[in-house]
């Protein structure tokens, strides 16, 4: 988000036909793909159900798996598109805990196991809009956060929830510096309202194109936030906690003027160094050749998400 540096390499180049083809693929094969390469904890989880929020699926293609796994934020790991996917490959994902803490009647420590455990596994294929104007369209796999979240029993002061990534500086360059983290004070952090966390599209995602979280797109479990701005979908979280208080988010610490708390994609509000009215479809060609959609207010999920905010200014949603 500080900088903007695309670059061109011939796998930005993609023919249409591989698109076609991927489609067609997903449609008839998702079930086996997202079962068979799972790994073997998940695959005793893994269904496949039908997919109530896939509007995205039949008009729009995804974008090819090489460049979801290949262009990233995930600063942790140095800041440039092309620094995760070389900095994260030694990643240990095994073991992982989440702690859950806070204003709930149950708390404790869980591990990665424990949670795959508790919810069924299906597909969500959602467009990820990142505030740098420029969208995906992934298919994940995961859980909705609410099913995880109810068995807790958060309690009636429970108005926030807060998550953070893990801090480890031996394994996540970023952490080191100042530089190289671009200037954030780690371990990241995001929040979301209690009403937001407990929607039906909100995500906790183990996978992506029916296989376990790469560790550049935050293995090995991160949130997913469609309607809000990529930075909103925090990856590889350790901790979740209920609070009454709103939490510190940390974007909107390092740069309150320029990204606020919800975060909610919005193409009349622009960001201060640039227009959010159209993005760059990543994956459509080169540079100069990428192709460009107008961006939708919260991002094409008005109709399921727009009464979170009935109360709220629209120039708030930032
Ligand atoms: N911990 C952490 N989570 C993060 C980020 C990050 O730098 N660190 N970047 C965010 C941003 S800006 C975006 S756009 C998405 C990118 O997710 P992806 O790389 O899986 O596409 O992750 C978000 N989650
Ligand atoms: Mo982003």
């Amino acid at each position: 988000m500080k900088k903007q540096t695309p670059t061109i390499s011939e796998a930005d180049v993609t023919d249409e036909t591989v698109y076609l083809n991927r489609r067609q693929l997903m449609k008839n094969a998702v079930t086996l793909s997202a079962l068979s390469m799972l790994p073997p904890h998940a695959q005793a989880a893994a269904k496949v159900y039908p997919l109530k929020y896939r509007k995205d699926a039949s008009d729009l293609p995804l974008t090819p798996e090489q460049k979801v796994i290949s262009y990233n934020n995930f600063y942790e790991f140095g800041t440039d598109k092309g620094d995760p996917i070389k900095n994260a490959q030694n990643f240990r994902t095994s073991p992982w805990h989440v702690t859950v803490s806070g204003e709930a009647e149950k708390t404790g420590t869980f591990t990665l196991e424990d949670i795959l455990k508790w919810n069924p596994l299906e597909e969500r294929i959602y467009r990820l809009r990142c505030v740098e104007a420029w969208s995906m369209v992934i298919p994940w796999v995961g859980f909705p956060l609410a099913d995880m979240l109810k068995r807790f029993q958060p309690t009636s002061k429970a108005k926030y929830v807060a998550f953070e990534t893990l801090y480890d500086p031996e394994q996540m360059p970023g952490q080191r510096s100042r530089f190289g983290g671009g200037g954030i004070n780690y371990p990241y952090v995001e929040g979301l309202t209690i009403d937001e966390a407990m929607h039906p599209l909100t995500l906790m995602a183990v996978g992506l194109y029916g296989k376990t979280l790469p560790p550049q797109n935050g293995a090995p479990i991160r949130l997913v936030v469609p309607w809000k701005y990529g930075f909103k979908s925090i990856k590889s979280i350790v901790s979740i906690k209920f609070t009454e208080q709103r939490p510190r988010t940390t974007w909107s610490e390092l740069a309150p003027n320029e990204y606020g708390f919800f975060a909610n994609v919005n193409p009349k509000v622009a960001h201060p160094r640039w227009s959010q009215a159209s993005e760059r479809i990543i994956g459509t060609g080169g540079l100069f050749a990428q192709k460009r959609r107008d961006t939708e207010l919260y991002n094409g999920y008005a109709e399921q998400v727009a009464s979170l905010y009935s109360g709220i200014k629209e120039n708030h949603f930032f």
